[in-house]
């Protein structure tokens, strides 16, 4: 029989963990790079792990303390790292997240997701303590708070591999699927109206908090199609498995094959509009051309959200957005009552307006 779920995240069911390390000599699968003694030591480094002051006051709580160590546990797993787990013995890994309502809003649960293994192609991947570079800041306090979303061609290959390593921890703790099916649902009413561009400006923050705590320098690239008229090289490689909840999805692409991808002049078309009410259905517009494009996963709404050029293809959305209204002061959704919350979570429209006070901007 299993082990008995542990309340996910708890002091105790870390301290059992970390004691279970110690007592199996638990040893990671033979491509880890890391050694055992390394990882005991990383429990160390975490302690003063040096996150950004921009981040420090967010998330250098206990909770989150404890997250950005539950990763050591979590990947070294060997059964579940593998994916082959035994007929019998085998529980889930704990899921701090999937409970945690700031991410999941209502979909918050105190059950954690059925346990589906899949592969994992770069459960091993991830940032060492030598390779860690704070992050360049301009030295005043109001840039070092915001998380700076850049071109993904801009990158560095540390920064893109970060990216990569982030998604694909926060997808085998199976915290990403949920976050995918909340895309799912309809009753959020969040395509083909005015809660288009707000909604997915919060389901944007939501998926950038989540990889920060597996990564705190994380920020979402973005993907400027319209003048880049390509994929992006180093993501065609990355094709995810996610559990969702109609069962495992692997990320697929059809790419260049059922559309073409907007140019330019169609996004200049689009910022040309001087209202919401005209500038939302020609962007979005622009948005639904470029998911028929990459094709695949990306053609499906309950899909879409596995692959990580999905979060990559909104940020560049949502940065034509934040353009726009610098351009056109005032001219908000018009959003009232319930149609004015981003449910599942509790944001109002008013509170998507400024993306500097959501914590990040783009370069
Ligand atoms: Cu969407």
């Amino acid at each position: 029989m299993g082990r008995r779920p542990v309340p996910a995240g708890s002091v105790s069911a870390r301290k059992r963990r970390m004691a279970r390390m110690k007592l199996n000599g638990v040893s990671c699968a033979d491509e880890c790079s890391e050694s055992v003694e390394s990882r005991g030591d990383a429990e160390a480094w975490a302690e003063d792990f040096p996150f950004p002051a921009r981040l420090r006051r967010r998330y250098h709580t206990k909770e989150v303390s404890l997250m950005v160590k539950s990763k050591y546990t979590v990947y070294c797993e060997p059964d579940y790292q593998r994916g082959k787990p035994k007929p019998s013995g085998q529980s889930p890994p704990d899921n701090p997240r999937y409970p945690d309502p700031r991410i999941y809003g209502a979909y918050a649960s105190k059950k954690p997701p059925t346990y589906v293994p899949h592969p994992y192609e770069h459960a091993c991947f991830k940032p060492r303590k030598e390779d860690y570079k704070a992050p360049t800041t301009s030295g005043e306090e109001e840039n070092d708070r915001l998380c700076v979303r850049r071109d993904h061609r801009t990158l560095t290959s540390d920064q893109r591999d970060r990216f990569l390593n982030a998604f694909t921890q926060i997808n085998a703790m199976n915290a990403l699927g949920p976050l995918v099916d909340i895309h799912s649902n309809a009753a959020h009413q969040m395509h083909g109206n005015p809660r288009f561009l707000p909604w997915h400006r919060i389901y944007l923050v939501r998926l950038q908090e989540l990889l920060q705590m597996v990564d705190p320098t994380v920020c979402l690239p973005y993907w400027k199609s319209s003048e880049e008229q390509a994929f992006p090289s180093w993501l065609l490689g990355f094709t995810p498995t996610v559990n969702l909840a109609g069962g495992p999805h692997t990320v697929n692409r059809n790419i260049g094959a059922l559309a073409f991808l907007p140019d330019a002049a169609a996004v200049a078309t689009a910022m040309g509009n001087g209202t919401f009410d005209t500038f939302r259905p020609a962007l979005e517009g622009v948005h639904d051309s470029a998911h028929v494009w990459v094709g695949g996963s990306m053609l499906g709404i309950t899909t879409a959200p596995t692959d990580p050029v999905f979060w990559m293809h909104h940020a560049e959305i949502d940065r034509i957005w934040a353009e726009w209204q610098v351009a056109n002061p005032g001219q908000n959704p018009n959003l009232l009552g319930a149609a004015a919350i981003m449910d599942p979570w509790p944001e109002n429209e008013e509170a998507t307006r400024d993306i500097s006070a959501l914590g990040y901007t783009y370069a």
